[in-house]
């Protein structure tokens, strides 16, 4: 299960790298420029205005507060005016102590005038109170180009729809569990992709075990982006196991059995091969002392074609009763 969310949660992260890494003028849309924050904390808001109104320059962008981003704060823009719409949130919020029931609700910039063929960012300071982590926050905004044009991003996605659905999506962060995204520490779990030759190694575990195993399982996940075949012809750890073997586990007339593949594991051309429990595996012989989750243990990776490669490889708590006897 953990294993789970650790992967979605990474294919988020390569997800909003991705996006970022991208030309502003890519974006349709008015979004927030970082997707995720830690529930019940600080968060910066900077939305991103891609384009003007159907070809003319916004003169006017107006953010309304969801409830429960408190003590609000706009940043100033040379050339802009601000005006700051204050009222009361719908219920009392605790601010390091101190109950706070009233506050900015809406930020104006106003009187500027960003080109239709330039993109700006505007800025706003606050904190999450009380909203559950999970939570898709709408930050609804409204783009204005002088007197005859208007953009009013609003729309929310409904439960299983992508806002990629959406005509006019609002911009909108979503909030993360503070342990899930906060520390240092869960960094350790992540597995940045390492490219070697035409491969790509675009994931990396291995199981956690208990006291008294003597056996662990090591999983990656391989592309072949080459024109070329390839394969996995042996791993070795840095430390404290006596050596690996890959092995591949299959149903044979309903009986699950293990083999060891002493050729190797075969990566064609174009093709994805991904290691997992009850499939192919790196088996981890004479482990001196069990793998526990948070570690990470450095491998070296040989292919025939591409080389050798080192990875540092997380150790994860998996699903029990997937691996085989280990
Ligand atoms: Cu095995």
């Amino acid at each position: 299960m953990r294993s789970e969310s650790i992967t979605m949660f990474k294919s988020k992260i390569f997800t909003s790298l991705i996006l970022s890494a991208l030309p502003a003028a890519a974006f349709a849309h008015a979004t927030l420029v970082t997707p995720e924050a830690p529930a019940d904390s600080y968060y910066l808001a900077v939305l991103q205005v891609p384009h003007g109104c159907d070809g003319k320059a916004t003169t006017e962008v107006q953010i309304k507060l969801p409830e429960g981003f408190i003590a609000a704060q706009p940043m100033p823009k040379p050339g802009w005016e601000i005006e700051i719409i204050k009222g009361k949130y719908q219920k009392t919020y605790d601010n390091h102590g101190k109950p706070v029931a009233e506050g900015p609700l809406e930020i104006r910039w106003k009187n500027g005038n960003l080109p239709d063929e330039y993109y700006d960012t505007f800025t706003i300071s606050g904190k999450f109170a009380d909203i559950a982590a999970g939570t898709a926050v709408p930050f609804v905004t409204t783009q204005i180009c002088g007197t005859d044009g208007k953009a009013v991003w609003d729309q929310i996605a409904k439960q299983g729809q992508s806002h990629h659905d959406l005509k006019n999506p609002a911009p909108v962060v979503t909030l993360t569990a503070a342990d899930e995204h906060g520390h240092h520490d869960d960094m350790a779990g992540m597995f940045m992709p390492v490219t070697v030759g035409d491969l790509q190694i675009t994931s990396a575990a291995i199981k956690a075990m208990t006291p008294g195993q003597p056996v662990g399982g090591g999983f990656v996940t391989v592309v072949n982006n080459g024109k070329q075949d390839d394969r996995l012809v042996s791993v070795t750890v840095a430390a404290g196991a006596e050596r690996v073997e890959l092995h591949e586990m299959a149903m044979n007339n309903d009986i699950m059995t293990m083999r060891r593949l002493a050729d190797g594991i075969p990566i064609a051309a174009g093709q994805t091969v991904e290691m997992k429990p009850g499939a192919l595996h790196m088996m981890i012989m004479g482990v001196a002392k069990p793998f526990k989750a948070g570690e990470t243990v450095r491998a070296t990776l040989t292919f025939e074609k591409a080389g050798k490669v080192e990875i540092d490889m997380p150790v994860k708590d998996m699903k029990p009763g997937m691996g085989h006897k280990m």
